[in-house]
């Protein structure tokens, strides 16, 4: 998968995997009248018959992925849940099919401008921002990509610029998009059961800067900037460079954060961190990237900061849910790494005033729980576990010091919910923050983070019963 291949319209493609990405590369090459197959590990697939209907000059091939099946077709469509680092496509390579997923055919198909976002954190936070900002300014955009909507399907839109979120599953099968700017937001802990270690998966990240005309960076990642500004550098017509970051010792970037949670962009104060609907340095470092990657497009400044200024943030990314007896309630369920968890607990300890009941656990990936061990160790009154690989965390924290008698087990949502009442006091904050999947206890993280607003929904009704009956 080192060279970038034509995808060939003229000849029999095979699509494996039939979720959201398969189905949206389905329907573009139907619409194209080129002819494809469809293939899914899965036995028992949800509306089956409505596929069947939809696709019916195609074959479907159900259960485990066969290589004498598979190597009969030249091309090949992955969809990003399916590891391609295994001897099935490494035969498949060998055999000369060419491998890729739906982001490089987007790639060779799309004739419109693109800004291409990936990080371990904070994409579809910057990604749906930048939406926004260049809607404001009166840009036909639209976003999609790991964010929801796939890439193909928002090319019916005709717009005028198209705001990817790239997963690093969907840069591993990508080399030729072409970027008006990207940007590698954060790099941390995650995927470790896809990647060899941290800095395969920062590799692939990096994907993301090869065709860009305006190479967006974090200043603080300071191994990405220098690997990939050294390469940037070398080339003939190079990219342009633009950095955001928090002001450190007095350097300061394009797109600079300030000590005292001011926003610059070069010499010129933007505003305050104090006029922001969302909170949390990160936050302020991601409007900051949102900025840097619409610059190229010299859009009104005015016009951007009163969207930046508006956006509420995203449902499930440390929303408010509620204050119920001066204890405030925090969903956070799409803090699935620790990178995300890490940064709510920083962001929410900032007022020292206040205790930190943490609630997480759940599918750890293979992550390394040692910085959140220390943290949760300084910064976290009680922590609730969950799921199973909840432990794993406690562990990290009691060998960086922290007291047991800080840790609680809970059984289910509503048994963590209900713990952290009893553990609360008035002026404290309950903050569901996994650092870790969902798919041992729900589908996703929505329906834990759905999960959690309803227990504390129940709670709030508990204490109400009563307090009538008492
Ligand atoms: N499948 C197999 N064999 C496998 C694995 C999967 O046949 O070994 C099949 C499944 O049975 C299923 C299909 O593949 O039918 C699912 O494909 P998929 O897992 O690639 O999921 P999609 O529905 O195509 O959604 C994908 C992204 N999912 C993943 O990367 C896991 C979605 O990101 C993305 O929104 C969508 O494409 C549109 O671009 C989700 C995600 O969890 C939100 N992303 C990860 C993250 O954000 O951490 C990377
Ligand atoms: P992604 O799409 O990369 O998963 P989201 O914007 O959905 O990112 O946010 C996911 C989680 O990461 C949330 O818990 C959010 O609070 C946290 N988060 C958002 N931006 C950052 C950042 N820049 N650094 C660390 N954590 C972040």
């Amino acid at each position: 998968m080192k060279h970038h291949k034509l995808f060939n319209f003229n000849i029999k493609t095979l699509i494996l995997g039939m979720g959201g990405t398969g189905l949206s590369c389905a329907r573009y090459l139907q619409q194209r009248h080129c002819l494809f197959d469809l293939a899914d590990s899965r036995t028992e697939l949800p509306h089956l018959e409505a596929v069947i209907t939809e696709f019916s000059e195609s074959n479907i091939i159900n259960g485990d992925f066969n290589f004498e099946v598979f190597k009969t077709y030249q091309q090949i469509i992955v969809s990003p849940g399916i590891a391609i680092r295994n001897e099935l496509f490494t035969l498949l390579e060998n055999e000369g099919c060419v491998v890729l997923g739906d982001i490089e055919l987007f790639a060779q198909v799309v004739d419109q401008p693109v800004i291409a976002i990936t990080g371990s954190n904070g994409k579809s936070t910057v990604t749906t921002l930048v939406e926004k900002m260049a809607q404001a300014c009166g840009i036909k955009a639209i976003a999609g990509g790991n964010l929801g909507i796939p890439a193909l399907d928002l090319l019916a839109s005709k717009s005028d610029v198209y705001i990817l979120e790239l997963s690093s599953f969907q840069l591993e099968t990508m080399w030729s998009l072409q970027t008006l700017s990207a940007t590698v937001l954060n790099v941390s802990d995650d995927h470790m059961d896809r990647y060899n270690n941290l800095d395969d998966y920062r590799q692939v990240k990096e994907r993301i800067y090869q065709h860009t005309k305006n190479a967006v960076f974090n200043a603080d990642e300071t191994l990405t900037l220098q690997r990939v500004k050294k390469i940037i550098e070398a080339e003939e017509e190079h990219s342009k460079i633009i950095l955001f970051g928090e002001e450190n010792h007095n350097d300061r970037y394009d797109y600079t954060l300030r000590a005292d949670n001011s926003l610059w962009c070069a010499d010129n104060k933007l505003f305050e961190a104090s006029e922001l609907k969302i909170k949390g340095r990160y936050n302020y470092l991601n409007i900051l990237a949102a900025l840097a990657l619409l610059k190229p497009l010299h859009l009104d400044r005015q016009e951007q900061i009163n969207a930046i200024k508006a956006y509420k943030g995203l449902e499930h990314r440390c929303e408010w849910v509620k204050t119920i007896a001066g204890i405030a309630y925090y969903n956070d369920s799409k803090g699935t790494n620790t990178g995300a968890t890490i940064a709510a607990i920083n962001a929410f300890s900032e007022n020292k005033q206040n205790g930190l009941i943490l609630i997480a656990g759940g599918v750890a990936k293979n992550a390394d729980f040692r910085t959140l061990g220390n943290i949760i160790k300084k910064k976290v009154k009680f922590t609730i576990l969950i799921g199973i690989d909840a432990l794993q965390i406690k562990q990290c924290a009691l060998l960086a010091g922290a007291d047991n008698d800080h840790f609680y087990h809970a059984n289910s949502m509503n048994d963590a919910v209900f713990t952290a009442n009893t553990l609360a006091h008035s002026g404290d904050m309950v903050l569901l923050s996994p650092a870790c999947a969902s798919f041992d206890m729900y589908h996703n993280y929505i329906q834990r983070g759905d999960d959690f607003k309803k227990n504390v929904d129940s709670l709030e009704y508990h204490l109400k019963e009563t307090d009538n009956v008492c």
